[in-house]
């Protein structure tokens, strides 16, 4: 079975609880469950996380250098600031799909940069949390493939 690591960054353990005109009402632990029924259909292995500190995510990143086909990431703010993300990113071998719920590009300007953009082979933003399966859906087709 292929290992995906599913990674989400600050703030979004608060998803569907504020914020539902941005956001939706569905919360992080309503997208896992959904992401876990499409993993086990696809074949797909999962680990989830969330976290609102930089360097726990990095680690998660490092942990899935051990294994891991491919690496979906919502990291929330971090998009924006973190350059360490990046630099871990940059050691994974595996593919990289970079998810945003909302679309970046329609809000501040702010988050029209992404430093993981630099690494990501895909990016979805706008779609809402059906970012994730879609991400998902394009990890077990590039594994059919190779
Ligand atoms: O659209 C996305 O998925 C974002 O990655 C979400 C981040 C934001 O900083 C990015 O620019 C775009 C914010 C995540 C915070 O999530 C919340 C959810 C509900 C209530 C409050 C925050």
């Amino acid at each position: 079975m292929s290992l995906v690591y599913v990674l989400n960054g600050p703030n979004l353990n608060l998803l569907g609880k504020r914020q539902p005109e941005i956001y939706g009402s569905e919360t992080l632990a309503d997208v896992e469950r959904d992401c876990r029924v499409l993993a086990d259909e696809l074949g797909l292995s999962l680990r989830f996380h969330q976290s609102n500190h930089e360097g726990e995510i990095i680690d998660w990143i490092h942990e899935a250098r051990e294994g891991a086909v491919a690496i979906v990431i919502n990291p929330a703010a971090y998009t924006h600031t973190s350059v360490a993300i990046l630099d871990a990113l940059n050691a994974f071998e595996g593919t990289v799909i970079e998810v945003h719920i909302s679309n970046v590009h329609k809000r501040e300007s702010f988050r029209h940069h992404s430093f993981v953009s630099l690494r990501a082979d895909g990016v979805i933003a706008g779609l809402g949390t059906e970012g994730y399966r879609l991400a998902l859906r394009r990890v077990a087709s590039l594994a059919a493939k190779a």
